[in-house]
């Protein structure tokens, strides 16, 4: 039985404390441990924990059994670290991008008295990855294993964070700019490692059951299942209701290299594309409504969605491929899908 966000949920509130504790051992003034508590539970809670909980979900499936309750505990603080990892990566992308609103609240850096205080609290929220992982898992023969992956996966994420900015600049719009190479190595990079390869890679060292294979094994489907969720991402944000998806899209005024502009280049005509070329990455709202005009007119809607029977079928066919001799189970990479097939948050 897959874990309950209820359930997952229920570990929150003793890491706090144990990260609280940290601070209080350095007599931190009260109103900064209360500011870093607000923090810790404005961005880290309250989202789908999808990334956690597969933590907790992979553990159990790659040891075949049910989990103690010690065993629940720790990889439910594994599964908390990535989404730490995720709140510090959110927090600081809001800025980025200059967005509005984050699951259905205004951004962090737009809270009242917050502002540019929320790129320390990004920091902070990095940070106490690495004090809670020294506090449960210190003694763990896997700990510098760990330690290394979640290190090489924020540095992957940034890369991919970079080059979606650096293709994304604010003052020169050139569409000839953007395609789906481009857009491929991006998603890679800042999405597929941090939400889909580091679960996994992190269930199959708390198991002690990592080896090369089995995790390349894991790259080879996650990463390609990671490209697909940054797509579905790049979709809603122009075709979801900002209402269930919680967040406003931002991807057409910030002249972003998105999934839907790559398609809509390769289809548009002269005209569509002037429209695209004197509208797209101005941030100003009727411009937008025009790039989404084009994106309507062009069926933009029904590409992605045989764009995505096209993927899952893709990613079905090597998932049924899985050697599992090596420890690893369909069912995990199965269960990631099964959770993202047609979302719409
Ligand atoms: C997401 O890119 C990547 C990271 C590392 C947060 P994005 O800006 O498309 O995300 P969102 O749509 O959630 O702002
Ligand atoms: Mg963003
Ligand atoms: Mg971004
Ligand atoms: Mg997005």
């Amino acid at each position: 039985m897959p874990t309950t966000l209820k359930e997952f949920e229920s570990v929150w509130p003793q890491l706090v404390e144990a990260l609280a504790d940290h601070c209080r051992q350095y007599k931190l003034p009260d109103n900064a441990l209360k500011w870093f508590t607000e923090s810790l539970n404005h961005n880290t809670a309250g989202g789908k924990c999808n990334r956690g909980m597969s933590v907790v979900d992979t553990s159990s499936l790659l040891l075949n059994r049910m989990l103690s309750k010690e065993e629940y505990f720790r990889s439910a603080a594994l599964g908390w670290m990535i989404e730490l990892l995720q709140a510090f990566f959110l927090v600081s992308d809001d800025i980025m991008d200059s967005s509005k609103t984050r699951r259905g609240s205004p951004c962090w850096y737009l809270m009242p008295n917050v502002g540019m205080i929320a790129i320390n609290d990004a920091f902070m929220l990095e940070a106490s990855i690495y004090v809670l992982l020294k506090k449960y898992f210190r003694e763990d023969k896997n700990y510098v294993e760990i330690m290394e992956t979640f290190h090489e996966v924020t540095f992957q994420t940034e890369l991919g964070q970079n080059c979606d900015l650096l293709t994304a600049p604010e003052d020169k719009v050139d569409l000839t700019n953007f395609n789906l190479q481009k857009h491929s190595f991006i998603v890679i990079f800042k999405t597929a490692y941090y939400s889909f390869y580091l679960p996994v890679a992190l269930a199959l060292y708390f198991c002690d059951v990592a080896t090369p294979k089995n995790l390349q094994q894991a790259k080879d489907i996650l990463i390609p299942m990671g490209e697909y969720f940054q797509i579905q991402d790049d979709y809603l944000d122009n075709f979801a209701d900002p209402k269930t998806l919680g967040k406003i899209g931002t991807d057409i005024q910030d002249n972003k290299c998105s999934w839907l502009i790559c398609q809509a280049l390769k289809v548009a005509s002269p005209e569509q594309r002037e429209v695209l070329d004197k509208n797209y990455g101005r941030k100003d709202k009727a411009c937008e409504a025009e790039v989404k005009a084009v994106f309507n007119d062009l069926k933009l809607e029904q590409v992605y969605q045989e764009y995505e029977e096209e993927a899952v079928g893709r990613l079905r066919r090597m998932i049924a491929q899985v050697d599992e001799s090596e420890g690893l189970k369909k069912e995990v990479f199965e269960e990631f899908l099964r959770k993202i097939y047609k979302r719409s948050k």
